[in-house]
């Protein structure tokens, strides 16, 4: 991997950057600086003696690059991707490059002059300086207003790096000069910004699991084709940014409602696999990246990814029954995906037990399902929802995302269920 980024994970600037690698999925490795280790602070100094980051070092060119916006524009020239960051059109550039400034020097900067007070000493305060810094945000919250009245992003139709720019500084400065109840238009954009496709993007990621694993089964079909010999799929799950302030190294992270959707999905793929993949691991049990728990001292909490591991039960020494459905689309910005996921299996027990995973954050789906060997009764299980995709358990509030019980009645040999938008629900005949 060619690229390096000196940042610093509370750094606003380095989130600018961030935005942009993570748009593209451009590789890099990321190095954190610590200003405060003097042996950090004078590696830093020796790739850019201003000693602010972002810096951007590039094995392959042999380039050190600082300056958020000189990184993200380096990126776009020398690693560019599906998202272009400056248009090739004159008058577009420029615009493109008005509102970077407008968002880094008349919201960016004078949100850290007011961030920067608040660290100061008692005796070293400058309220004539913070007072002024609000006023110049304020006069450009309302150029703002004004420019996104019509516009998706803030150079026009199209993502670039002006977005990066504004998410971070607008994302900040709304903590320390509330806009979202005067300015109604820029409140949206932050929200645009803050809804960019990722929930899709990581549920299209892990779909690749199972074009994984068809053609490695493929390949040991031709060599096992009794399949005596079993797939394992060691170590799958979600891999993000560590929770802040966990130990370095530790891989410690949060898990929310997206990755109940993206551990349903998974657990769907295998069991759709289940003549050839006989064991998987998710990464990793307690506190390392998609944990089922996470510990505090004596504290603990279960995550969303453990209630779906949970209702999953009676797929155990279960046998997968063959589903066929029309999932529908969810489209997002330039991802698309099945609307709906759905695996069904004969339990130990000889009920049939039915997943149903809604991948569509906008919407519920209600899904009918033909039982053949069954003209009525009822199923019984458990739905988990969230109020958001990203809602998470913690320590104060273990169960903002928890099953809630679900009962769906059996007529004519069809059960009916409308399920919540970005929902695992499992039932099983009774
Ligand atoms: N104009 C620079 C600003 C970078 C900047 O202000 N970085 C801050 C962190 S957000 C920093 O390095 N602060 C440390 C310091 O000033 O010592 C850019 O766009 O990259």
């Amino acid at each position: 991997m060619s690229l390096t980024l000196y940042f610093h994970p509370l750094s606003s600037y380095c989130h600018k950057t961030l935005i942009a690698l993570y748009e593209n999925d451009t590789p890099f490795t990321a190095v954190s600086v610590n200003l405060g280790d003097a042996a950090e602070r004078a590696a830093l100094l020796k790739l850019w003696p201003i000693g602010k980051f972002p810096v951007l070092r590039d094995e392959a060119r042999d380039q050190v690059v600082p300056e958020s916006t000189v990184i993200i524009d380096y990126l776009d020239q020398h690693y560019p991707g599906r998202t272009r960051f400056v248009p090739q059109d004159g008058d577009a550039a420029r615009e493109t490059r008005l509102k970077d400034r407008f968002y880094d020097l008349h919201i960016h900067n004078h949100m850290q002059k007011v961030v920067g007070n608040r660290l100061r000493p008692a005796d070293k305060k400058d309220p004539h300086g913070v007072d002024d810094a609000k006023a110049r945000m304020k006069v450009a919250y309302d150029i703002a207003e004004r420019d996104m009245a019509s516009r998706r992003w803030a150079a026009g139709d199209a993502f670039t790096l002006a977005d990066c720019a504004a998410a971070p500084a607008l994302f900040y400065a709304g903590k320390v000069l509330p806009f979202a109840d005067t300015h109604p238009n820029l409140a949206d954009y932050l929200a645009r910004l803050q809804a960019r496709p990722s929930y899709a993007r990581v549920l299209k990621e892990t779909l690749k699991m199972d074009r994984l694993i068809g053609s490695h089964s493929a390949i040991m079909d031709r060599y096992d084709p009794q399949k005596k010999i079993s797939l394992v799929v060691d170590e799958w799950g979600a891999w993000y940014a560590p929770t802040k302030g966990s130990t370095p190294g530790f891989l410690q992270q949060q898990n929310s409602q997206r990755d109940a959707v993206l551990a349903a999905l998974n657990l769907n793929i295998f069991s759709r696999h289940a003549d050839r993949v006989r064991h998987t691991n998710i990464a990793q049990m307690v506190n390392v990246l998609q944990a089922m728990i996470l510990t505090d001292g004596p504290r603990m909490t279960l995550t969303p990814t453990y209630h779906v591991f949970r209702m999953y039960v009676p797929f155990q020494d279960a046998d997968v029954l063959p589903v066929s459905f029309t999932a529908g689309t969810y489209r997002v910005g330039e991802f698309e995906l099945p609307r709906i996921d759905v695996i069904a299996a004969k339990t130990a027990q000889g009920k049939i037990a039915i997943a149903i995973t809604n991948v569509d954050a906008g919407r519920p789906a209600t899904v009918e399902v033909e039982l053949k060997e069954l003209s009525s009764g009822r199923a019984e299980g458990e739905t988990l929802a969230a109020p958001k995709v990203d809602s998470i358990n913690t320590f104060d509030n273990p169960k903002a995302v928890a099953p809630k019980a679900v009962t769906a009645a059996i007529r004519k040999g069809r059960l009916t269920l409308t399920v919540p938008p970005a929902s695992v629900t499992v039932v099983t005949t009774q």
